[in-house]
């Protein structure tokens, strides 16, 4: 049976982590995948999540299972960072939340319910978008179709090119949208913008799910809640899939959230429902430790503050870091403008290298990026500066 199996093709950004750690040199920079490092280029437990985990450490009684569902505690803090504490939406009680392993849990386990149990089985996703999205929507039975997005001439939007795209989409269909810091370009609707796109979806029968992977990663927590809080102000009905692995640093513990948010209580309900069953059919429910660790600090006045000021400091310096990165470009000789870069939001750059270009950096400067001329800007450092500059100013 399994000889006839053919062999699957790496994954475009993990396989270029596996290329990275087989090369030998020395000097190696790898800005693929969207890892944030600090300046010595590490990427250490938060001291905030230490804390709680000290804290767990003491005071966990049981490694019992969890509800299909998760932490509860959880599951209502990550409703407080999404529609703000108090919000309607969760006084209203509107909005069901699920834990779940990673944002791509959460993506998956949204997919399979609007397959089984909904009638929207069409995606419209942005060109570009995560090498992932398409993979995770399309396992799960959905159809995808593209609206445009990023104009390269401009290294910007091209919102009138989306908004003549979704016209395209019939009642039901489904209309993926990055809550902040979209991967790859770094660049996000404003908030004028999210509301014009919810209008067309109030309009149009079309229902928002919202990928949220980088909240606070932008301008602030509640900054980068921006365009999901316009939305669900409008429509009646969304889904988001948001991830912890980056603003708290929690990659390998595999910890997100399913939020349904539905016409009224009951609909949240039935709905929620719905997502248990699917959830106990993949995984029967998720792994703690995450949700504890999320719930812990969150409902922890000192270790919030402590988390909040640990995400201030990594915005802030993804943010010195395209300051950089544009002025050593200029002080490299590179004539071309990149000043784009410092106008992008969150972990990524779209630099407009070419394939070529791309390859050259790896092969000549064991400098690692994207396929797409991606950099994750969040891997570089003033030590490793100098050199990437002067490596792209060469291949450019
Ligand atoms: N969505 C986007 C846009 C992402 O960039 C990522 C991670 O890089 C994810 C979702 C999922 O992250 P995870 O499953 O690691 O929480
Ligand atoms: O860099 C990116 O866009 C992501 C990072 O389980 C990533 O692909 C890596 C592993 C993972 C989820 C996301």
């Amino acid at each position: 049976i399994f000889s006839q199996v053919t062999l699957a093709p790496a994954d475009p950004i993990l396989g270029l982590t596996d290329a990275f750690k087989a090369d030998t040199r020395a000097h190696k920079v790898n800005l693929g995948v969207g890892i944030y490092k600090d300046e010595a280029g590490q990427t250490p437990v938060l001291s905030s999540v230490k804390k709680a985990e000290a804290i767990l450490l003491e005071t966990e009684k049981s490694k019992n299972y969890l509800g299909i569902e998760g932490v509860q505690a959880y599951n209502q803090v990550v409703q407080g960072l999404l529609f703000g504490e108090n919000s309607k939406i969760i006084t209203d009680k509107r909005a069901a939340t699920a834990q779940a392993p990673g944002g791509t849990g959460a993506l998956r386990v949204a997919s399979e319910f609007l397959v089984r149990n909904t009638q929207s089985t069409t995606i419209w996703v942005s060109n570009p978008t995560w090498a992932n999205h398409k993979n995770i929507f399309e396992t799960a039975g959905l159809t995808v179709k593209e609206y445009r997005y990023y104009k390269a001439e401009t290294h910007d939007m091209d919102f009138e090119a989306m908004l003549t795209d979704l016209e395209q989409a019939q009642a039901g269909d489904v209309v993926l949208l990055h809550g902040c810091c979209h991967n790859p370009t770094g660049i996000d609707l404003s908030l004028a913008q999210s509301q014009q796109v919810a209008q067309v979806c109030l309009a149009k029968e079309l229902l928002p799910l919202f990928d949220f992977a980088y909240q606070g990663f932008g301008a602030g927590i509640d900054e980068d809640a921006q365009g999901l809080r316009a939305v669900a102000a409008v429509v009646p009905e969304l889904l988001i899939a948001n991830s912890f692995s980056k603003n708290f640093g929690l990659y390998n513990e595999r910890i997100g959230a399913v939020t349904v948010v539905a016409e009224d209580e009951q609909a949240a309900t039935n709905s929620f429902s719905q997502i248990k069953k699917n959830i106990r059919a993949n995984y029967s429910n998720p792994p703690a430790h995450g949700g504890l660790i999320v719930s812990t600090i969150l409902s922890d006045a000192t270790l919030r503050q402590e988390w909040e000021a640990e995400l201030t400091e990594m915005r802030q310096r993804i943010a010195e870091m395209r300051t950089l990165f544009v002025d050593s470009l200029k002080a490299e000789g590179v004539e071309q403008d990149f000043s784009f870069i410092s106008r992008q939001n969150g972990m990524f750059s779209f630099s407009g290298l070419n394939k070529q270009q791309v390859a050259r950096l790896k092969d000549e400067f064991a400098i690692y990026i994207v396929g797409s001329g991606r950099i994750s800007v969040a891997g570089l450092t003033k030590n490793n500066m100098p050199a990437v500059c002067k490596a792209i100013a060469q291949v450019l």
